[in-house]
């Protein structure tokens, strides 16, 4: 399988390791040290002998921070994770924090004492959290310094090895474009930002640069790896240890970049020093690590955003019919997921690991499934109402009469990620489910529907979703949606659809159309499509350039649960037509009992 459900971190450790990495900062000499949950490449999962944070603390949380000083510890983590820090980590040890309502720096004014260093690896803080944390030492007198080696790792007895699985091409067919044209556009942009070089520490950016994918990591199909990208003719630098990249990579890679091992990465960034060159550096995203290596060797930091961000969102012709073909597949595995759940569910006996466990067999089967974009989020009665809930043999749940079911799940395709919410019921639902479910189902739809103007933001658009929930006094409190790769990161920059989102939304982006309702300790309800940004046809008398969202998911919406007499007749007709396109598009792929399920559960509403 390509998930765990064994619960995950333990305090029970805690307190020894604690003690363990007390004394080595002493052997040191720093009064303080912060373990990022983060590793070097920033992204939100990270390899084994990178849960640093983990392994000290208990917690696992995809992103938090601890900072621990020789008498006092804290640990921070943002509004996801706050219930979750609680029950996993040794609150004698480590005080939990809200990571935005009060912040690190914050607690290091108050808590580090004039003339005491806190410590920290330079590898795994960006270049940006580190003048932030600086800043916050200052303040206190302090100093906020780089150690020359991880204290964790000195500690960390049967620390697992760095991964090095395989490197593979992403087939131009699906990447839609060579490495070679990706490189001549970024160096455009860096001839446009007045940069020689960029620094690429990403790895989706690496990969989308290259067209490499790798499997060092769960579910996002990266490699580890870093790069430099020089203006002029000279090829780029790829760091990753030729011994991992088959010939095939090799060939492709050639004339586009050389490869480096890893090892080489700090004397190429000090050799652009060295030549006085002028380096862009996105410093949200740079370890702090890199930009060190390049002032000290007297290399100029251009600010700026990674060049890849931007291209890698705007996905390209060849992608979306990848994400299209991938939305079919992994539809009829829905399709037969939700089929063999009506079938089974009735009779009992059924709970949260076993029914995404047949969810993940149904995607196996598709026999092009490369991983799950993430640990599916499969949440039964009361548990629904944690959006982030993550089922474990300790929480597992049986799916009960009368109870509503969520879940939130994806596949890594070759040719596209996918990513998916459907909310059922098993037996009745009540008059109150039914009436949150329809107001969730017309935000979904309010936005879905959309067109708007060149220019508009994900942070514009958000309130449509909300709208029928807000007329109810109702809200959710997260997002309406992410960005998404092409089969990369399931969550990926820079465009979002939520409140306070201010990126212009471009055409190719892939977002996540998700809006929910939760009751805590009752039921929760999320419905969520992918969509795309498109051009849309003039307006006919219209005076701007207008773009919609194209549905990418395919999969039917649960009519039980439907108050048809809320919808208005535009939704009403909105959702027949996507049942009849999901029909039509799934309906050639299935047979049996799962093609008479599709054509019962795609059928129009009753008005
Ligand atoms: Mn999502």
């Amino acid at each position: 399988m390509l998930q765990s459900f064994e619960a995950a971190g333990s305090s029970a450790l805690s307190a020894k390791r604690v003690a363990a990495l007390r004394a080595e900062m002493v052997r040191c000499g720093i009064d303080g040290f912060v373990v990022p949950r983060s590793d070097e490449f920033q992204g939100e999962y990270v390899a084994d002998y990178a849960e640093r944070l983990r392994w000290l603390s208990g917690y696992s949380g995809s992103a938090g921070l601890a900072i621990v000083l020789a008498d006092k510890a804290a640990i921070f983590v943002d509004g996801r994770y706050t219930i979750q820090v609680r029950e996993q980590v040794d609150t004698d040890i480590f005080e939990p924090r809200h990571l935005i309502d009060e912040p690190p720096a914050d607690w290091i004014v108050s808590n580090l004492k004039q003339g005491q260093v806190l410590g920290y690896d330079p590898w795994l803080m960006t270049a940006a959290q580190t003048d932030r944390f600086a800043k916050a030492c200052e303040k206190a007198g302090a100093e906020f310094k780089a150690v020359e080696h991880n204290l964790i790792d000195v500690v960390w007895q049967d620390q697992p090895q760095r991964p090095a699985e395989p490197v593979v091409m992403q087939p131009t067919q699906f990447a839609g474009r060579t490495a070679q044209d990706k490189q001549t556009e970024l160096r455009a942009a860096l001839e446009a930002g007045g940069a020689d070089a960029v620094v690429l520490t990403l790895p989706d950016s690496v990969a989308w640069a290259f067209n490499i994918r790798g499997s060092d990591i769960a579910h996002t199909p990266v490699a580890l790896a870093f790069a430099i990208v020089h203006g002029g003719d000279q090829p780029a630098e790829l760091f990753i240890h030729p011994d991992r990249v088959p010939e095939d990579v090799t060939a492709s890679l050639d004339g586009v970049a050389n490869l480096q091992p890893r090892e080489a990465f700090e004397s190429a960034l000090a050799a652009l020093g060295e030549r006085g060159a002028r380096v862009l550096v996105d410093a949200a995203w740079a370890p702090q690590a890199v930009r060190q290596v390049l002032t000290d060797s007297g290399a100029e930091i251009v600010a700026g955003s990674d060049p890849c961000i931007m291209p890698k969102a705007c996905k390209n012709a060849a992608e979306l019919e990848g994400a299209r073909a991938a939305q079919r597949r992994d539809g009829v595995a829905m399709v037969r997921f939700l089929a063999w759940l009506d079938r089974q569910a009735p009779a009992g006996g059924l709970d949260e690991i076993s029914a995404a466990q047949q969810l993940e067999a149904f995607r196996a089967e598709t026999d092009e499934l490369k991983d799950l974009s993430f640990d599916s989020i499969s949440g039964a009665g009361p548990h629904a109402a944690i959006p982030h809930y993550r089922v474990s043999t300790a929480s597992n749940w049986e799916i009960e009469p009368d109870s509503i079911y969520l879940i939130d799940s994806g596949g890594q395709y070759r040719d596209g990620t996918t990513d998916i919410t459907r909310t059922v019921i098993v037996g009745e639902a009540t008059a109150e489910m039914k009436d949150r479910f329809t107001r969730v189902l017309k935000g979904m739809i309010n936005l879905s529907r959309v067109r708007f103007p060149a220019g508009t933001t994900g942070g514009n658009l958000d309130v449509l979703a909300r709208l029928a929930l807000w007329q109810a006094g109702l809200d959710f409190d997260h997002g309406t949606g992410h960005g998404v790769g092409s089969y990369l990161s399931v969550h990926e920059g820079p465009a979002r659809f939520s409140k306070i989102d201010k990126t212009k939304l471009k055409p190719g982006m892939i977002l996540s159309n998700e809006p929910g309702y939760y009751k805590a300790g009752a039921f929760g309800i999320r419905i969520e499509n992918l969509v795309v940004v498109r051009e849309a046809e003039p307006v006919e008398g219209g005076e701007r350039d207008m773009h919609w969202l194209e549905t990418l998911t395919l999969c039917p919406i649960d009519r039980r649960l439907i108050e048809v007499a809320l919808l208005d007749t535009a939704e009403t007709d909105w959702l027949d037509q996507y049942h009849a396109r999901v029909r039509s598009e799934l309906s050639v792929e299935l047979d049996g009992a799962d093609l008479a399920w599709l054509e019962a559960a795609s059928a129009p509403l009753a008005r």
